[in-house]
């Protein structure tokens, strides 16, 4: 459970509201994604490479959560992965990934997420207040959620305490992104971290991985490349967690690197993709 303040919200707005309401979106998304899933799923279309798809089914859970949040929260602005930047006059931001781990879900590989979050102020890493997430693992069936400084819970029990693990021992969740330049620097810095560490996973689900974390089931994580909507809730739950959710040379955490974990091993790793340049233009 974190200290942080929670900023001036507009009136009759509470976290544990807010709270609910995520985690009621996330899972009623989660229940339309399993029992609608096409016997074959196809690509709708690509987005940033042509390895980075878009179902029809991401289009429309994303229409379904903007359809509840547009009826619940009518004075919210929306970000969503798949083109919904719906403007506010609230001061809160409804940021959303209908499926985390499109590819997972395309190919059937059991690891894809529903991540809903809402922040105030800009829809920014560098500059949102997480105030509640919620990332439901829609073949799990399992729900992560948490409020700022309520703590984090997963299917409603509170996440226990974690013990940092050192860095020699700690397994490091990473991902990797959906273009061949990024993925040829991402593998060289994967070179500088794996012999330090116990091992890595990679699992196609950023907001899982954070959960992971939050839940101590990964000691350590990192990524460049991470969208808002990959990363807002699972960060507010790793943190609510007890774990910090960091960037390199003491930025936020972002699109740039985002690193989550516990203990001087998060500084360490920290400290090891500073020195592989892990945030270098790619092809540097
Ligand atoms: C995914 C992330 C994952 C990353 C993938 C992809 P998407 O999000 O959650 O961690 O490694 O490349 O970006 O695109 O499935 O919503």
């Amino acid at each position: 459970m974190t200290t942080s303040t929670v900023p001036a919200l507009p009136d009759g707005v509470t976290v544990p509201a807010l709270r609910a309401l995520a985690l009621s979106l996330a899972t009623e998304a989660g229940d339309v994604i399993r029992t609608l899933r096409p016997e074959r799923v196809t690509v709708a279309a690509t987005k940033s490479s042509d390895v980075d798809p878009v179902t029809a089914m991401d289009r429309a859970v994303e229409e379904l959560l903007v359809a509840r949040l547009t009826t619940e929260r009518p004075e919210d602005a929306i970000l969503g992965e798949e083109g919904d930047d719906v403007p506010g006059t609230s001061g809160l931001t409804w940021v959303v990934d209908p499926i985390d781990g499109t590819v997972n879900y395309l190919y059937g590989v059991a690891a894809y997420s529903v991540s809903v979050a809402v922040v105030a102020g800009p829809p920014d890493p560098a500059e949102w207040t997480v105030l509640a997430g919620c990332v439901h693992d829609v073949v799990a069936d399992r729900t992560w959620s948490a409020g700022l400084g309520e703590g984090a819970t997963l299917d409603g029990v509170p996440l226990p305490p974690v013990e940092p693990a050192p860095l020699a021992r700690s397994l490091v969740g990473t991902g990797f992104g959906y273009a061949a330049s990024r993925r040829a620097a991402q593998a060289r810095v994967l070179t500088q971290v794996l012999p330090h560490v116990r091992d890595i996973r990679r699992l196609g689900s950023a907001a899982i991985d954070l959960c992971l974390v939050a839940q101590g089931s990964y000691d350590l994580y990192y990524e460049r490349g991470l969208n808002p909507w990959d990363m807002a809730a699972g960060s507010l739950i790793a943190e609510e967690a007890g774990a910090r959710v960091v960037g390199l040379h003491g930025a936020a955490p972002g699109v740039t690197v985002t690193v989550a974990g516990r203990g001087p091993a998060l500084d360490q790793l920290v400290g090891l993709l500073e020195a592989a340049d892990a945030d270098a233009p790619d092809g540097a």
